[in-house]
């Protein structure tokens, strides 16, 4: 139906947001069906790594102290320091008030065993269907690590399958600790060497093969710091280009770089110690430059290399952006950002992933991003309207279904979805 003012643009965006099933790219989550590493309900909410860190700032206990408590204990203090002592402003924290106000409980309640008694209250098969459902969600990518010994059990003996939890091959052990990597692989049977003589390529592709099959993995990926470079002679860009690039090819999946990320900068807050720094754009004119044929995904941390990311986009049918990643992933940056991309690549782009860890972020994070995202295409369908083009509820049905989960699923090449 065509659209003729801006009430009636608001709706039709509105409702096609509402309605739209979304393809969560990268996550870590893991079904249900995955034991212990299926992480839910409000202590692991609570201990977030996100919260961990804001807690730290707002309370004066020792870093030992806190990661001596239990995860329970972690959590009435993690509680009473940002959500009693405080107040909830931060994006990580007005998460924790969406998700129980979605839920239907009273997100004013200042004791804690309300909502804990909430959680263990709920049949977890029906849970996850709800989750689903609020969100709109169709399904989700997970981060699978074979280098982890306690998903890899999983996947070796007893793994069973839940359709809407799809898998990447995250590959960060083997590009960016070889050493460690090298001593599990040869440990495993391969034929592999530290200075990567021999067989090693052969040995690695092999390993990603076997693992790309066992997972059906739909990518593979890997998170960079920011002096990532490629053509440096450096072991990394070594196994980039002898084992990744032909292995991706090979398979038909694209290669997903999420670059920026300064591990540990202050270890005492152990997961919640990462931080960022602005990263050389050029690696990724190099990558898909040169193979043309390989498929890269391209999400950026920094703040600063937001515009040159979308640039470099425009330049590449074989990349594709996605996400506000981690840092960007509040409500400010998340706007600027998706109004630039719209601007600059159409609607050639995925605007967003959740990055959760916790299964009910996943409510909090889509409710949040698409609020914005909504209001950021009315602004851009809007200035075109007011040059006199007619759009329809279908254009943006379209285009909506394309931004969350269309561009995805025919990038990986997979038109039936
Ligand atoms: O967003 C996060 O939780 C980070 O700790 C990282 O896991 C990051 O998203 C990554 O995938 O490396
Ligand atoms: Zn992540």
């Amino acid at each position: 139906m065509e659209i003729d003012n801006i009430t009636q643009l608001s709706i039709s965006v509105e409702n096609s947001i509402r309605s739209v099933k979304i393809t969560d790219i990268h996550t870590h989550l893991f079904s249900q069906y995955f034991g212990e590493l299926f992480l839910y309900g409000i202590d692991e909410l609570l201990t977030y790594h996100y919260l961990i860190a804001e807690t730290f700032r707002m309370s004066d206990i020792p870093y030992e102290e806190f990661w001596g408590m239990s995860k329970k204990q972690q959590a009435d203090l993690v509680w009473k320091t940002l959500f009693i002592d405080n107040t909830p402003i931060s994006e990580a924290c007005r998460s924790i008030i969406t998700i129980f106000s979605s839920l239907g409980l009273d997100v004013n309640n200042k004791n804690l065993d309300y909502y804990r008694s909430y959680f263990e209250s709920r049949n977890l098969k029906d849970y996850i269907n709800e989750v689903f459902d609020i969100v709109g969600l169709k399904c989700v990518v997970m981060t699978n690590d074979p280098f982890d010994s306690n998903e890899r059990a999983i996947w070796e003996s007893g793994y069973a399958k839940d359709i809407r939890f799809k898998a990447a091959l995250r590959v960060d052990v083997l590009l960016n600790s070889w050493d460690t990597a090298c001593a599990k692989l040869s440990a495993w049977g391969y034929d592999v060497h530290p200075d990567l003589s021999g067989s090693t390529f052969n040995e690695i592709q092999r390993f990603l093969i076997h693992w790309i099959d066992t997972i059906e993995a739909l990518y593979c990926a890997v998170s960079l710091p920011p002096d990532f470079a490629m053509g440096d002679g450096s072991v990394r860009s070594k196994i980039i280009e002898n084992c990744i690039i032909p292995v991706c090819k090979a398979k038909k999946l694209p290669f997903a770089l999420m670059i920026g990320v300064t591990r540990g900068v202050n270890p005492q807050l152990k997961l919640a110690g990462d931080s960022l720094g602005r990263a050389d754009i050029h690696a990724i004119e190099y990558l898909c430059a040169k193979y043309p044929e390989n498929k890269f995904l391209i999400t950026m941390l920094s703040l600063e290399n937001q515009h040159e990311l979308i640039v470099t986009t425009r330049k590449f049918r074989n990349l594709m952006l996605f996400g506000c990643w981690w840092f960007m992933n509040n409500p400010a940056i998340i706007e600027s950002l998706t109004k630039m991309r719209l601007e600059l690549l159409g609607t050639s782009f995925i605007p967003q992933h959740s990055d959760c860890r916790v299964f009910e972020q996943l409510i909090s994070k889509w409710t949040h991003s698409k609020a914005v995202i909504s209001k950021v295409l009315v602004e851009e369908y809007s200035s075109l309207m007011a040059s006199g083009f007619t759009l329809t509820d279908e254009q943006i049905a379209r285009d909506i279904h394309n931004l969350f989960g269309g561009n995805f699923w025919r990038f990986v090449g997979d038109y039936e979805s």
